[in-house]
């Protein structure tokens, strides 16, 4: 990617909200409003025991990617290669127990984006030649994804910028919108939110609140 593009992409990934319909109750209803008030990129992450597969997981990702279209914010599909090419999504997230990233690169060709995970500064340097942008978790203790492993505040994060400058950085886990400031100060350029939107009473409300910071 060019130097340019990073920084477009960088900005893109300021507010990321994550989710899928075992995180919300009315996952549609929850993105569009999450939308409306002020995320920046989504990604359709459908994870555990009652999660959607085959086609009603495919209906769900083109509902979703319609209203992301219509707000001309990025979706993105957590780990499903096969989906995401077949709708045509704008990228892919990977984790590291997921399809090496080197072989998801080469599923999507260079034009899609791609996210991986990382938790260590070798992870990162690893996923660089085929990543857009890496995320960095879990800076807080979450209960969103059970395998998250040790809470790491933003140590890795600052230790990321240092030897990579211009890599988009997203932080992951347990984050509230009072935690952002030190999070972008520390070296991100933005942060991924799964329950404190989803979870949230007023959906509207707790997106403004990490959208105006
Ligand atoms: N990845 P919440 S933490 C999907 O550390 C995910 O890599 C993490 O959800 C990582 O905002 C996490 O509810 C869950 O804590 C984030």
């Amino acid at each position: 990617m060019t130097s340019c593009t990073k920084q477009a992409l960088a900005k893109q990934l300021r507010l990321y909200f994550v989710c899928g319909t075992t995180d919300t109750s009315d996952l549609v209803a929850t993105v569009k409003t999450a939308l409306r008030c002020g995320v920046t990129c989504f990604q359709f992450r459908e994870k555990g025991k009652d999660a959607l597969y085959g086609d009603e997981k495919e209906a769900m990702a083109k509902a979703l990617q319609r209203v992301c279209r219509q707000a001309n914010v990025p979706f993105i599909i957590n780990d499903d290669v096969n989906l995401a090419l077949s709708i045509d999504a704008d990228g892919v997230h990977v984790g590291q127990d997921d399809v090496p990233a080197e072989w998801v690169r080469e599923q999507l060709g260079p034009d899609k984006w791609l996210g991986v995970s990382v938790h260590t500064v070798e992870e990162a340097s690893t996923a660089l030649p085929f990543a857009d942008y890496v995320g960095i978790g879990p800076i807080h203790e979450t209960k969103s994804k059970l395998d998250a492993g040790r809470v790491r505040g933003t140590e890795l994060i600052q230790q990321v910028r240092q030897r990579y400058p211009r890599l988009p950085i997203v932080g992951i886990g347990g984050i509230l919108p009072e935690h952002v400031p030190s999070i972008i100060s520390d070296g991100a350029d933005g942060v991924a939110v799964i329950s404190a939107i989803a979870s949230a009473p007023d959906v509207a409300t707790a997106t403004r609140r990490f959208a105006c910071l």
